[in-house]
């Protein structure tokens, strides 16, 4: 899967290179490509953003520099529409049926917005879709893009086993189950004899007990869906 970032900040994403999502990266089960909107500024000193025409607090991000880093990058990978998303506070929340929604395109360019926003005639020229990644504000859309990419990357063939992704949080409406690992006793707590028992039936009927559980006493609006 290739993700192209259209950024003022690449130098924020080294995270990615971490973990599994650096993993993936090293295996070229994703393609992240960091594309500097400042190199595409015609200005003789590089200027990316402008004051808001009506007045008002702040700068934003200048439509055709932001166009011509777009313009840059390659849409059809194989004949495959790349899908143009925008990191927006004022985006639809982003939650795990989108992720995995997301999953099975084969090529997402992400835009980050930095400073008050971008001028909204590029928004409308070029995206797709709006996605935020919960209600509040942060300075840019570098988290949220990072956020994205990592959600989405999880479900990329061979970056988890199989097996992870079935189980998790969210797949099958409840919250997970709590887990455990040695020692067997911790400042005085023992694991749940059930999980030593080596009784598989009844460690997943337990497991499935306290998944209920932790979803009624945590997040009940779940169990409402
Ligand atoms: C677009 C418009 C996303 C982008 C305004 C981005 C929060 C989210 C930004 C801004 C963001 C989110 C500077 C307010 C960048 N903040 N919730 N900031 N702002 O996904």
């Amino acid at each position: 899967m290739k993700f192209d970032v259209l950024t003022l900040f690449p130098e924020m994403f080294s995270p990615l290179g971490q973990s599994i999502t650096g993993k993936a990266v090293e295996k070229n089960l994703i393609d992240i490509n960091l594309v500097n909107i400042r190199d595409f500024s015609e200005n003789k000193h590089n200027k990316v953003d402008d004051t808001p025409y009506g007045g008002g607090a702040g700068m934003v991000m200048m439509p055709d520099v932001v166009y011509r880093a777009y313009q840059s990058v390659d849409k059809n990978l194989k004949e495959n529409k790349a899908k143009v998303i925008y990191m927006s506070p004022q985006g639809k929340t982003l939650n795990q049926k989108k992720v995995e929604e997301l999953s099975k395109e084969q090529h997402l360019i992400i835009l980050c917005g930095h400073y008050e926003g971008i001028d909204q005639r590029v928004i409308d020229k070029i995206v797709d879709e709006e996605i935020s990644i919960g209600d509040y504000v942060l300075t840019g859309g570098e988290i949220p893009a990072m956020v994205l990419i990592d959600s989405v990357s999880r479900y990329v063939e061979g970056v988890l086993n199989k097996e992870s992704i079935e189980e998790e949080s969210f797949s099958n409406g409840l919250l997970e189950y709590p887990q455990y690992t040695r020692p067997e006793v911790f400042e005085g707590m023992k694991v749940p004899d059930v999980l030593l028992s080596g009784h598989h039936e009844n460690i997943d009927t337990w497991r499935k007990e306290q998944a209920l559980k932790m979803t009624k006493k945590k997040r009940p609006d779940l169990l409402k869906k």
